[in-house]
């Protein structure tokens, strides 16, 4: 099923032409309105009217996060503030937030966007979807609640947290579709187990997960926990929020809406264009976007393009599951490591739970990595021998697969935080 077919099944030629037309008309209008692009692009020695094929975007100079920052709150906006009328922000961990804003037309394109991903995902009006991720700043709320009005299903805007209704409400309101970040669904699948709900009495069946990395070994973990087909989705607040990309029931990656967004792959080292298959930072143009067009910006998140047909019939590019961010990267006595490649391995084995931490720190000039990991109950009652037997069988796999050592600590079920949004899994108190 589609929710805008011919759209999402246009052929790559008609695509590009598409494209090509969206993205000159965005190009003329930050360097007419914005003296920032304007500046940028006479740096570069390129002007709007230069760009006369999709590659020739190679030569426009990328925008960065800072560079939100730097024109805080609405400097990057090209319409007055009286178009308008929806302003989200991300909370950046130092200092101030990443501020962006919307005119009806954006909200409206935004809505269809995540319309057609609650549809990609198998929903329908039928659907009862209980939206947990949060509401208020953040995009992830507010964004799912529009698309899935807009498409038609019944939405139970809970919002993130208080756990005990979200079990109540999902019994009593029979809710088919859950949309929340991948760790405080597992939170929500160990919660229905603790209660003693049986999973043969929910309605549960499709969850739509993302605004952090997770591994396929979540996914396997979710479904079972929670009996539902598990599928990623991927967005970012500067770009628009939820719904830049989303994942089909093929689970082969998720497909980028690029009649909106067009994506390129770069050498975060080099910034030189890598082509698809290939992995890098993922760089988007905005092509429809009125308040906030944003240009070539570096979203700093790892991923690899996939351009082969999907059995799903649509003909969007698909994106890998993202493994990082190259700022979340953890460069451990000179190996890059992503917490996501060490959940993998914590994963492997099925002693632990997927509630983990990463402890960083440096004695002397030597880096230790220390992850402590949650065993799961079973495990946890058995004896001494055994968790060395596992300590070695994980030590040993994060050795041969990183090629890092890491000592590992074992805690008890249910001491890590829980989180209700975005989980935290890395403790770098290195000072460097
Ligand atoms: O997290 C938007 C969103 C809301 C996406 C709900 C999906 C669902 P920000 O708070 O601006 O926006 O954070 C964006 O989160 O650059 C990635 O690093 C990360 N991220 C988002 N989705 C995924 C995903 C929202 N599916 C940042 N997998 C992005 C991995 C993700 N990382």
């Amino acid at each position: 099923m589609y929710w805008q077919e011919e759209y999402e099944t246009i052929t790559r030629d008609k695509l590009e032409e598409l494209q090509l037309q969206r993205l000159q008309q965005t190009l003329q209008r930050v360097y007419d309105k914005i003296p920032f692009y304007r500046q940028a692009f006479d740096a570069a020695g390129i002007q709007p009217g230069d760009v006369k094929s999709l590659a020739d975007l190679q030569k426009v100079p990328f925008t960065v996060k800072q560079d939100l920052r730097d024109h805080y709150p609405f400097g990057l906006f090209t319409v007055p503030m009286d178009e308008v009328v929806r302003l989200h922000a991300s909370s950046g961990t130092t200092g101030k937030p990443t501020v962006v804003g919307y005119t009806k037309k954006d909200i409206n394109t935004w809505a269809d966007l995540m319309a057609r991903a609650i549809v990609m995902a198998g929903g329908s009006k039928k659907d009862v979807l209980q939206n947990a991720y949060g509401y208020g700043l953040f995009t992830g709320g507010i964004g799912v609640h529009y698309g899935a009005e807009r498409m038609g299903a019944t939405v139970v805007p809970i919002s993130g947290g208080n756990t005990a209704r979200q079990l109540m409400l999902m019994q009593d309101f029979g809710t088919s579709i859950l949309t929340c970040t991948p760790s405080y669904a597992l939170f929500l699948g160990e919660e229905i187990h603790n209660a003693g709900i049986d999973l043969q009495n929910l309605k549960l069946r499709v969850g739509i997960f993302g605004a952090e990395p997770w591994s396929e070994r979540m996914r396997e973990q979710l479904e079972a926990k929670l009996n539902i087909t598990a599928l990623d989705i991927y967005g970012l607040s500067e770009v628009i929020g939820p719904g830049v990309s989303m994942e089909c029931p093929e689970k082969k990656g998720m497909h980028i809406f690029e009649d909106h967004f067009l994506a390129e792959i770069i050498d975060p080292e080099t910034g030189k264009q890598l082509p698809y298959g290939q992995p890098g930072e993922l760089v988007i143009t905005s092509l429809t976007k009125e308040a906030l067009p944003i240009i070539r910006y570096r979203t700093r998140d790892i991923t690899v393009l996939n351009e082969d047909t999907c059995g799903c019939g649509r003909t969007f590019v698909r994106m890998q599951r993202v493994t990082g961010r190259t700022d979340d990267m953890l460069i451990i006595r000179g190996v890059n490591v992503f917490p996501s490649q060490i959940e993998s391995v914590l994963l492997e084995f099925g002693d632990t739970e997927p509630h983990y931490l990463l402890v960083v720190d440096r004695k002397g000039s030597l880096d230790n990595l220390e992850i402590w990991v949650e065993l799961n109950d079973k495990f946890f009652s058995d004896k001494i021998r055994a968790l060395e037997d596992l300590e070695n069988k994980i030590r040993g796999r994060i050795l041969s697969v990183l090629g890092i050592s890491a000592r590992l600590k074992f805690v008890e079920p249910r001491t890590i935080p829980r989180s209700e949004g975005k989980a935290k899994r890395v403790i770098d108190k290195r000072e460097l």
